[in-house]
């Protein structure tokens, strides 16, 4: 190992005075004998704070030896039959591999992975056979994505699927196959958390665990039995959501928390660091945001190595080799191990002379020791005031020889020859004939067989199976009447106010309802003052679970910052992930907890579907209910702010995910209307949609309720209004949604007073919507040729040839969704290109989204039908100052 290679873990230069170095060591290891390990470590500290006052340490090191954190005599004796969790665990790894293998067999392009489950299938079984509990009341577990073939092994074990479902891996159209990950969406019944998209297993996990103390903390639920683990990768672990809310955690003492991470060394394409030690950066990272961590590297054959190892060889030559050599080390022999790790050294070299070949060969790594592993899920269990994570080594396609184990493209192994197939079969020593295993068969033992007894008694012992699902609440929520919270926006009578205010309004006054109050989770990311939501400090507080232990600067001002153990609101600090987790984690309340809840997260809408709309598509897949509120929304409504701040395409986004419901209400009526629907639909229906709600801070004048269009604003689009005679020929109608309706609104009192053309005014609640109903109309009328063909809503309000022109403060992608529905010539303005700060009429004039944009468009329209005269668009460009010579905003 030389000094030139890349710093960090692993790094070990050259030693330039040996005997000196010796003479230290010794000395310390005598203090140690004669005055204990307490005098050691007071020694090293001081020779810490010395190297720091002298300057030739910055810091002090993170992380520790390279060795089993839990040492041998800490270790407890095995509760378990080991003879048979390994067997069981061998036909685990069998089934998953066949699975993979057989879906390939049939179909090449199907996929799947066989190396992550063969590398993780000791850390599952130590899981599923002492520590996940099931039922009810159950542990909740996030799964490694790509290690589903394990989990479907074993639930084929238990009875849970059966084997035409193994055999239909990854097909999933025609029948019941399995899914390549865990999607809730496609198996309802089964996975609970979606994890395929890495980083958000870890993220999600984290939010679940806070919340579970919420629910505590609050009164709602006795959740104190259950544990939320994680089994990820340690490639995953680059992800900035796996490591973004680690500090959370520990700063909350989430002792209900731990994560296993499956450390193969490997990722997709090769080592995670092949010239450092992951290992030992994820313990100074994990330890430094304040986790327990637990080492779990070497197997039990090491221990008698290690007993006699008593200069330490063997940790110094741990130091010194890094992952990419670890992993050569993995994928080859006993006497190239010999050869290239233990005679680097002579004393190594001594320590394992009298073994054979085949028993260095057979040295396990820790991650595939089933005592060192439970000793560390045990210590993880009872470990108190803290998360844990549990570091377990492994090699990646263990078990899969030549075909895979510690290979560079093991990840990718998808298919298996005979002779691998085989050649695992001995291995694992399994019962199965030639023809069986080429085949490749599953196998399950008799049901009377000891392994199946054995399996069924741990998961009654653990209260049941896992992974399980609940799809409904067994008592769902009562919505309160609109006239109990929402009768000002109902009955505004013009009164000024914004739909922020109007959404907070109604929330507050929500919370104020004896049933649904205490269920309504609001979550804002440091942002609640911009709402004008500071008030629910008070009325609400804030969720601590150390309470308040100051007393804040605005202590006696009604809107004084007021943290509580029971506070209701969830104030996530600047992290939209954590904010959505948290969303999600009571938006699942009704199936995680059989506790229907209803969270509602405001939030700057620029910085949700762009920002994390990973989450909200895995959301989504976990079937969500609940409100997310894209506050100071629209492109030109939100002025100062600028590029980074205006949204113009969140709706167009939230359009992309089938059980999101999406509106840009204009009006606070609306709002009350959606609101209300919403809260039906989620929690009285139990339909697994959720409502996406853009709310403005742009404050003007809020009729009154029309009677009878609920229905309509529901479907997206009413009909507000007309101006001018009914009967002229040019006519227009125009088509607004959020604030921009109101310039819709101007522009046709324009069209009538400067040009005499007569308009109808609609208000577009939500194109998405209008679009998702016409797409379902289309569709049922073109696969039943026998019928009248059905006509949509949008279809209906927007019949005949008059032209439309639409205006939105999103980009023209969004109006233009109903496009291919409509007859009539149409033309959709809208907010494409870049934001940037200035007057919201500055804007709009920029953006060509003002009222006098939608007149030029309107005669444009009407010219192309050949209703007017040309010349009038040059009349109107005068008239308005139009610059005609502007360049087009999305090219500046
Ligand atoms: C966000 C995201 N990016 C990429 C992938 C594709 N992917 C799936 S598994 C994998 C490698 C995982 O490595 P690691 O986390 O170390 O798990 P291992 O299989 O080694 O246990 C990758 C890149 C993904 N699923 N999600
Ligand atoms: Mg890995």
């Amino acid at each position: 190992m030389t000094a030139q290679m890349h710093p960090g873990f692993g790094e070990h230069p050259v030693d330039p005075d040996p005997a000196e170095s010796l003479e230290w060591r010794e000395s310390f290891e005598a203090v140690v004998r004669d005055g204990g390990a307490q005098r050691g470590i007071f020694l090293l500290r001081k020779l810490q704070e010395t190297a720091r006052e002298i300057g030739v340490l910055s810091s002090t090191q993170s992380y520790s030896a390279y060795r089993n954190t839990i040492a041998l005599e800490k270790q407890g004796p095995y509760p378990g039959d080991l003879a048979l969790e390994e067997r069981l665990t061998s036909i685990m790894r069998w089934n998953a591999l066949a699975m993979v293998v057989r879906a390939n067999m049939a179909y090449g392009e199907l996929g799947g992975h066989i190396a992550s489950y063969a590398s993780s299938a000791e850390i599952f079984e130590t899981g599923f056979n002492h520590f996940f509990r099931g039922g009810e009341e159950g542990d909740l577990v996030y799964y490694q994505p790509h290690s589903a073939p394990g989990v479907y092994a074993r639930a084929f074990l238990e009875g849970r699927l059966t084997e035409s479902q193994l055999a239909r891996y990854r097909q999933e159209v025609d029948g019941p196959g399995l899914c390549s990950y865990p999607h809730p969406w496609l198996m309802p019944d089964f996975w609970q958390f979606p994890t395929g998209s890495m980083g958000i297993g870890p993220i999600n996990a984290i939010y679940q665990a806070r919340f579970m103390r919420y629910l505590e903390h609050r009164g709602l639920k006795d959740t104190s039995a259950r544990h939320v683990w994680g089994v990820f990768g340690d490639g995953e672990m680059d992800e900035p959501e796996a490591i973004g809310a680690l500090t959370l955690a520990a700063r909350e003492g989430l002792d209900n928390l731990t994560f296993i991470v499956n450390c193969n060394l490997q990722r997709l394409d090769g080592p995670v660091r092949g010239n450092g030690q992951i290992i030992q950066e994820l313990e100074a990272l994990f330890a430094g945001a304040g986790w327990n961590v637990i080492k779990v590297l070497w197997g039990s054959e090491w221990d008698a190595l290690f007993a006699r190892d008593k200069s330490h060889v063997l940790l110094r030559r741990f130091a010194e080799t890094v992952d990419g050599e670890y992993q050569n080390l993995g994928a080859k022999d006993g006497d190239y191990n010999r050869a290239n790790f233990f005679q680097k050294d002579p004393q190594s070299a001594a320590l394992v002379a009298h073994m054979s070949d085949a028993e260095i060969n057979a040295l396990k790594r820790g991650g595939h020791d089933f005592r060192k592993l439970h000793a560390a899920f045990a210590a993880a269990r009872a470990h108190e005031r803290q998360p844990t994570v549990i570091l377990a080594k492994t090699k990646k396609g263990y078990g899969m020889g030549g075909a895979g184990e510690s290979r560079m493209t093991a990840h990718q192994a998808k298919k298996l020859d005979v002779d691998a197939l085989l050649a695992f079969r001995d291995r694992f020593a399994l019962p199965l004939s030639d023809a069986d295993t080429t085949a490749p068969r599953f196998y399950k033992p008799a049901e009377d067989s000891a392994e199946m007894e054995y399996l069924r008694a741990r998961r009654n012992a653990l209260g049941g199976f896992t992974p399980a699902r609940r799809r409904r609440s067994s008592t769902p929520l009562t919505v309160p009447a609109p006239n109990n919270y929402a009768q000002f926006a109902l009955q505004a009578d013009g009164k000024e106010m914004s739909t922020t205010m109007a959404v907070v309004r109604m929330i507050s006054a929500l919370l104020k309802d004896r049933g649904l109050g205490p269920r309504i989770v609001p979550i804002v990311a440091d942002e609640a003052r911009t709402f004008g939501m500071a008030s629910l400090f008070r009325q609400i507080g804030i969720y601590s679970p150390f309470g308040q232990h100051y007393e804040p600067e605005d202590a006696g001002s009604l809107l004084c910052y007021k943290e509580a153990r029971s506070g209701q609101l969830l104030e996530e600090g600047i992290t939209e992930a954590g904010a959505l987790s948290s969303w999600v984690a009571a938006a699942t309340s009704y199936s995680v907890n059989d506790l229907p809840l209803l969270p509602v997260y405001i939030y700057y809408s620029m910085f949700g579907f762009q920002r994390v709309g990973d989450l909200i598509w895995a959301a989504a897949d976990q079937r969500a209910r609940g409100f997310l509120l894209g506050a100071t929304a629209g492109r030109t409504t939100l002025g100062g702010e600028g590029l980074q701040h205006q949204d113009g395409g969140s709706h167009v986004a939230a359009a992309l995910i089938p059980n999101c419901r999406a509106y840009d209400p204009a009006f606070a009526y609306e709002l009350a209307v959606i609101l209300e629907h919403g809260m039906r639909r989620m929690l009285e229906e139990q339909k697994d949609e959720f409502f996406y709600l853009t709310v403005m801070n742009e404050s003007y004048a809020q009729p009154s309720l029309p009677p009878g269009i609920e229905a309509d604003i529901i479907k997206g689009l009413y009909r507000l209004g007309g101006k001018g005679d009914e009967t002229t020929a040019a006519r227009v109608r125009l088509l607004g949604s959020g604030t921009l309706l109101r310039e819709a609104i101007a522009a046709a009192e324009l069209l009538h007073t400067d040009f005499g053309i007569a308009s109808d005014i609609y208000s577009a609640t939500s194109f998405s919507e209008l679009a998702k109903e016409a797409r379902t109309i289309e569709r049922q009328n073109r696969l039943d040729p026998q019928a009248e063909p059905v006509k949509s809503h949008v279809e209906t309000l927007l019949a005949g040839p008059v032209p439309i022109v639409a205006v939105t403060d999103y980009v023209r992608a969004y109006p233009q969704l109903i496009a291919p529905y409509l007859s009539a010539r149409f033309t959709a303005l809208g907010t494409d290109g870049f934001g940037r700060s200035d007057t919201r009429a500055a804007l709009r004039r920029f953006f060509e989204v003002d009222r006098h944009h939608i007149v030029l468009a309107a005669l444009d329209a009407l010219a192309r039908e050949g209703l007017i005269e040309r010349t009038l668009l040059k009349d109107c460009i005068a008239r308005y100052g139009i610059d005609p010579t502007c360049p087009a905003p999305w090219t500046c």
